[in-house]
């Protein structure tokens, strides 16, 4: 419906400056080695990549804390660079397919789309609401806390993300698989009625309806584009082990995969993050293969992969 032709740009982003665990930043470079571009090519779409994004030269060699925000220039620079990359790839009229890295870098990703398409919506599939102030956040980690920048719940975040345009109203987010929400997120969601749909809310009506219900609160008559930004932590751990904060009870894999089948077949997706697969925090091989397996296969269900 948006994208004239099925074009698409993998933007690897090797991140890791969000939260506290290495590792999360060879996510993007292990699921293009483990063939990536070549499964969504034979998904018919034209894919442009031309390397991972390069964020070494952005880090300060010195970066105190913003108050309790940890690495807050450094996360400023590679979201803001992150914005860029996003928004000119939307602008050509390709789908950026976005490989994290941590979810601070969802700050990046929908200031980048929302440059094209001010009226998109966004469905936030994760255990967490990733929803902290840099008030209320408890660890201090940016990837809890990308939400409340591009709301405007917290406007401006902080000095060092003055550059953050308010570009999400909350009547236009959606969240799906939600099981781990600090205090002061859930009074956010409540206050602001922002549609969130639980792991109690998948158990109680079945995931095909909860996608329903999703999409009649934030795009109602398929009238907007959708940006999928996509937390490995919302599968449950038995299907996606290798991630930094895994959480019990969590989606199926194949409530995972519903999830992104049923929002293409809207025909209204235009972006899509897949973040916090980190390979490195695997007790066993077959950990990370299992997680790498789930990156892969979310990305070609969101993309069109069926059989009917
Ligand atoms: N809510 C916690 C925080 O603010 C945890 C966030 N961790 C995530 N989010 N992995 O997706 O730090
Ligand atoms: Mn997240
Ligand atoms: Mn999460
Ligand atoms: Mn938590």
């Amino acid at each position: 419906k948006y994208l004239p032709k099925r074009s698409l740009s993998v933007v690897g982003c090797p991140f890791s400056g969000g939260q506290h665990r290495s590792g999360v930043d060879i996510g993007p470079t292990t699921l293009v080695e483990r063939g990536l571009i070549n499964e969504i090519r034979t998904l018919g779409w034209d894919v442009e990549f031309t390397g991972h994004q390069a964020f070494a030269h952005l880090k300060p060699a010195s970066d105190p804390d913003d108050g309790k925000l940890k690495n807050p220039r450094y996360v400023s620079s590679v979201t803001r660079a992150v914005a860029d990359t996003v928004g000119q790839v939307c602008k050509a009229g390709r789908f950026p397919l976005i490989i994290g890295g941590d979810h601070s870098l969802g700050i990046g990703t929908i200031v980048g789309v929302m440059q094209k398409y001010p009226d998109a919506c966004v469905i936030w599939v994760d255990a967490h609401a990733d929803i902290n102030t840099p008030e209320t956040t408890a660890s201090g980690n940016i990837h809890g806390c990308p939400l409340s920048f591009v709301t405007g719940l917290a406007n401006p975040p902080t000095e060092s993300f003055a550059w953050v345009p308010k570009c999400l109203d909350f009547s236009r987010l959606a969240y799906i698989g939600l099981r781990d929400v600090d205090f002061h997120e859930k009074q956010f969601i409540l206050e602001n009625n922002i549609a969130a749909f639980s792991m109690h809310h998948i158990d109680k009506y079945g995931i095909g309806k909860v996608v329903d219900m999703a999409l009649a609160r934030v795009n109602p008559d398929l009238s907007r584009p959708i940006h999928l930004s996509f937390d490995v932590d919302g599968m449950d751990p038995s299907v996606a082990p290798s991630t930094g904060t895994p959480v019990r009870g969590g989606l199926s894999w194949r409530e995972s995969m519903y999830i992104c089948e049923a929002l293409h077949e809207t025909g209204c997706l235009v972006a899509m993050d897949i973040m916090e697969v980190n390979p490195s925090l695997a007790n066993t091989p077959e950990e990370a293969e299992i997680t790498i397996s789930a990156g892969l296969s979310l990305a070609r269900c969101a993309l069109g992969d069926t059989l009917l």
